[in-house]
């Protein structure tokens, strides 16, 4: 896939798993967020309470039915086992997951993600094959236990600024008000888990901040 299919994909970019999802089931969460036009989706499922088994392929397989019938693509966090196995359009993995050159060498030509921190992170993942890199958390976050220190937009520009011009996302406690500076700062698009799955409406929430996300990359 080509640098500028991949910077329209992450222009809204929904991470989800059942966790994220308290107010609403996560297939009528996802299904009002492809509504409201998300651009990609990111099965994570993580923490104490996460579906295992049978019960994840399930909901994978519901959340990936639902992105073709959109033709968004579906991609897995971490597990490269899962994504292969139900042929998904990706994976995202962190810097402590499985080495993203193997990673690259599983998947093919699948999307690969990989999260950093650090220009060396980035150009390492970049060398590995990564076509993306998600960068954050940009601010405080609630959704991730185990998150970084926060960075600030201005780990964007230091990117930029350093010669790193793959196609970037930036995530971590990133809303509505906020989506713009993400823009402004170097990112293509903002990953988002909370401002969507916890909004009182997610169709609109979507609909507002794709907007916003894309007047600003205009105005760039
Ligand atoms: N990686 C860095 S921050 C984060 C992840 C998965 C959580 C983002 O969730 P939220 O609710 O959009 O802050
Ligand atoms: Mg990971």
């Amino acid at each position: 896939m080509n640098q500028d299919q991949i910077r329209h994909y992450l222009q809204m970019y929904l991470v989800v798993g059942s966790v994220n999802c308290k107010a609403s089931d996560p297939i009528t969460i996802v299904k009002a967020a492809l509504s409201g036009g998300v651009t990609l989706v990111q099965f994570r499922e993580k923490g104490a309470d996460a579906l295992q088994g049978a019960d994840l392929l399930r909901l994978a397989l519901q959340i990936q039915a639902l992105c073709r019938a959109e033709g968004v693509p579906f991609i897995i966090n971490d597990d490269v086992d899962l994504a292969l196995e139900i042929d998904a359009d990706g994976v995202h993995i962190g810097q402590d997951d499985e080495n993203a050159a193997e990673v690259r060498d599983r998947i093919g030509d699948r999307i690969l993600g990989v999260s950093a921190h650090t220009v060396s992170e980035a150009r390492l993942a970049v060398q590995h094959g990564a076509d993306y890199l998600g960068i954050g958390p940009i601010y405080p976050t609630h959704s991730k236990d185990d998150a970084h220190e926060v960075q600030g937009t201005a780990i964007l520009c230091e990117l930029r600024e350093n010669g790193i011009h793959v196609p970037l996302v930036g995530i971590g406690g990133i809303t509505e008000e906020r989506a713009a500076e993400v823009i402004k700062a170097g990112a293509d698009g903002v990953a988002v888990i909370s401002a969507i799955t916890e909004a009182k409406d997610v169709h609109e929430t979507v609909v507002r901040m794709k907007s916003k996300v894309g007047n600003t990359l205009r105005e760039r």
